[in-house]
């Protein structure tokens, strides 16, 4: 009898951009167990409930296992071989008859945790030439990262560590495991919390203060509360002095927005609003920590971003500890190939595409449905599940449907697979090297670590380098693609860190980080004033107020389409909760995940749902001008009155993207209004 082999592997888990270090047992080719990594600075020997699932995913009788081919509507194996022949064949052809930008990209949300799906995504699209590659950046955070770039010079980040917590929108007990561990941690040394939340959250009932509001309304409390400080000259004045440009133009710009003109519009008390200001203003080192997407799905985002930046500034908290930080760069190779032409929605949101020269390579995801199939025929998604996660899961389907070609890389067959034209078995993350790396969204403690592989991949499931460069060979250009295997390529990611890709491997779960300076001297912020931009110039020269302001949501109580909507839609909606037990539309098949969070919670509180005849876990159906879903009503005190918040991620009848519209944009930066919008809601009969 063979001997058995045992083995322990160094990961980062990738079923949330967290990356979560681990230590995965391995015992003849197959994982048996996976820890947190104790040395980790992020999750220090912990795993949530999703990492731990980890060997379930991976093992889970659903995954692919060899590319299937759609043929008279049935699913038919065909051969990589075949596969790849066919699709360069028809991405060619498109090519020669239409131009290369007719072929668009999609990578979800693992592109962001999963450099290796990202990078060779782009790489294979500067490769055949396309301009149109969407992503979850033109709908999540990045407008707070461009919002902060153009305050600051650079993304400056929230710490993990501040002793006061202004949780806006954020939920960390269900969306950031890392940082609800620190809060915990930090708690019980003295430091607070606040909440700014439609729903009180669990941490709520330790917090300091708790502020219900109504969603899509944030940016008109930010502005009052800069109103206080600035009125009550709770400001830092000589952080101001020093380091910003403009305060003399915010003080008159900012006396219209008073703590009484938005208690009317955010139901937030006048009163609460000057005690949060002052506590704010009067706390060293705290720390607004906005919701990691919440605050830019508004139709006041990039406004909403920008006067919360301002609020962390006029606090002087901003490169002091507790405050935001302008964190330290890792390096490591993007793989990015020059980019030829303009994105969709470059010309329509030029600030999200460009400014002060530095552009960024998303097309607006909104504009998808009406550019096929003028501008977009065929589409490449890998690690997405766009026809449920992305605005007007309607408007997006029928688009889709449109496509001459739909190819979609996944682990499993998703929503959007079943509308592919082929649809081909992904490695999972256990099974492929990568780069393990903190993106730095919502913490400033970047590392990188390898990911060591554990298993081989199953049945004929490639690693994302095979796919592409497979495909890439197909089409005619494999050289761009030059890598024997995946070590190689990883090795090659790293080199740009300054770390050996040996040594790393040898100091097993070992990581590397930057170390960041608090110390502004002789580091002007990289703007063009060199300051902190309080009034912004590339605000004003792409024609919108260089001063924050308020837009209310489009389809709102207080909004432009009440008259026309109103009637039929009287509730308050915002889409997106997260719940710990899935990511998006992943881990929904898993049993473990499915008895702790078995069906989709449409959340309300008691007096709306009484005026709508609807008890605790009754079977709702809640609609929007756009469409319906099913959900069990989640009826509890919690949830402010007149306000349904439903999650996202669920397939089919609970697709809350089947409520939401892509023409309800946010003005700046083309982003989908999704917190703050109007529904109705009623019992299933
Ligand atoms: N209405 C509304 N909609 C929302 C939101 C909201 O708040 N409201 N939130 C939005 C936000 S912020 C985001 S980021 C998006 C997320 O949107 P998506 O990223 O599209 O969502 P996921 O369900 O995470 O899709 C990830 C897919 O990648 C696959 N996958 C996992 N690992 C691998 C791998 O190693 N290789 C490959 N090839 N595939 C892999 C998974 O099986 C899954 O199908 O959802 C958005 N949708
Ligand atoms: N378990 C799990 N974790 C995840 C994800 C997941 O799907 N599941 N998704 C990941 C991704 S892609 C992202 S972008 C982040 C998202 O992270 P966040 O944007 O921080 O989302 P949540 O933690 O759900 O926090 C949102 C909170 O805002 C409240 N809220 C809703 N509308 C409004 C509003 O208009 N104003 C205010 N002030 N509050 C409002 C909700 O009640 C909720 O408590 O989470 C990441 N982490
Ligand atoms: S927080 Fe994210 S990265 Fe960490 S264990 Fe959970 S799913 Fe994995
Ligand atoms: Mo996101």
């Amino acid at each position: 009898m063979a001997e058995s082999t045992k083995k322990t592997v160094y990961s980062a888990c990738a079923l949330c951009y967290h990356s979560c270090g681990t230590e995965v047992d391995v015992e003849d080719d197959k994982v048996v167990a996976i820890r947190g990594l104790q040395s980790h600075p992020l999750n220090k020997g912990k795993l949530c409930p999703k990492g731990r699932a980890a060997i379930e995913h991976l093992y889970h009788p659903d995954r692919l296992k060899y590319p299937l081919k759609k043929v008279d509507g049935q699913w038919q194996r065909v051969s990589w071989e075949q596969a790849f022949s066919e699709i360069a064949e028809k991405l060619n052809r498109l090519k020669e008859e239409f131009g290369a930008s007719v072929l668009g990209f999609f990578c979800g949300s693992i592109g962001v945790e999963n450099n290796e799906i990202v990078s060779l995504t782009h790489r294979f699209q500067g490769a055949f030439g396309t301009p149109n590659f969407f992503s979850v950046e033109s709908i999540c955070f990045r407008m707070r990262v461009r919002a902060r770039q153009m305050t600051f010079g650079r993304y400056v980040v929230e710490e993990m560590d501040s002793p006061l917590y202004i949780l806006w929108g954020h939920n960390p007990a269900a969306s950031d495991f890392p940082l609800a561990m620190a809060i915990a941690e930090n708690m019980k040394k003295g430091s607070k919390v606040v909440v700014i939340d439609p729903r009180r959250i669990s941490i709520a009932n330790k917090a300091e203060m708790y502020l219900a509001i109504r969603p899509g309304t944030d940016g008109a409390l930010a502005l009052a509360m800069i109103h206080v400080m600035i009125n009550e000259k709770l400001y830092d004045a000589e952080f101001v002095e020093r380091w910003t440009y403009g305060f003399d133009k915010l003080v008159p710009h900012i006396q219209r927005y008073t703590p009484e003109w938005a208690e009317a519009i955010t139901e937030v008390k006048a009163d609460d609003i000057r005690a949060l200001a002052r506590l704010f203003a009067g706390t060293r080192g705290a720390s607004i920590y906005h919701g990691t997407c919440t605050q830019d799905q508004c139709a006041n985002g990039s406004q909403t971003d920008r006067a919360m930046a301002i609020l962390q500034t006029l606090t002087g908290n901003i490169n002091v500890p507790g405050g935001w930080v302008a964190g330290p760069r890792l390096n490591f190779s993007d793989l990015m190939l020059p980019i030829p032409g303009l994105p969709l929605g470059a010309d329509e949101y030029p600030l999200f595409h460009q400014f002060w020269g530095r552009t960024s390579p998303y097309g607006v995801m909104n504009m998808v449905p009406e550019a096929i199939p003028d501008k977009l025929k065929a589409f490449i998604v890998s690690g997405g599940n766009p026809l449920v996660t992305m605005p007007d899961s309607n408007a997006l389907q029928e688009a889709f449907d449109r496509l001459e070609l739909l190819v979609v890389y996944d682990l499993f067959m998703t929503e959007t697979a079943q509308h592919a034209h082929y649809v081909l078995p992904s490695a999972h993350y256990l099974e492929s090297w990568g780069l393990g790396y903190n993106y730095n969204v919502c913490h400033c403690l970047p590392y990188l670590m390898l990911r060591e592989p554990a298993v081989e991949p199953m049945g004929e499931c490639k690693t994302t380098l095979e796919f592409y460069a497979g495909l890439a060979e197909a089409c005619g250009f494999g050289e761009l693609f030059p890598w024997r295997d995946d070590q190689e390529l990883v090795a090659h990611e790293v080199a740009p860190s300054g770390c050996d890709f040996d040594a790393l491997l040898q100091s097993k779960g070992g990581m590397t980080f930057q170390e960041k300076s608090y110390d502004l001297k002789g580091r002007p912020f990289p703007t063009p004033s060199g300051k902190i931009e309080i009034y912004s110039h590339a605000f004003e020269e792409a024609g919108f107020d260089p001063l924050p302001t308020y837009l209310e949501p489009f389809k709102s109580p207080q909004g432009p389409r009440w008259g026309e909507l109103g009637a039929a839609y009287p509730l308050v909606l915002s889409t997106g909760t997260r719940v710990l037990h899935y990511n998006g539309t992943q881990l929904h098949n898993l049993a473990s995940m499915q008895k702790s969070e078995p069906f989709p919670r449409a959340e309300l509180g008691p007096q709306t749902a009484a005026s709508f005849g609807i008890a605790h876990q009754d079977d709702v159906i809640v609609e929007t001008d756009r469409g319906w879903v099913k959900m069990k009503a989640d009826v509890s005190e919690k949830t402010m009155e007149g306000v349904v918040l439903v999650p996202h991620g669920w397939e089919g009848e609970a697709n809350c993207n089947r409520l939401t519209d892509a023409q309800c944009r946010e003005p700046i930066m083309g982003y989908p209004q999704w917190k703050g919008l109007l529904c109705n809601i009623k019992k299933v009969n």
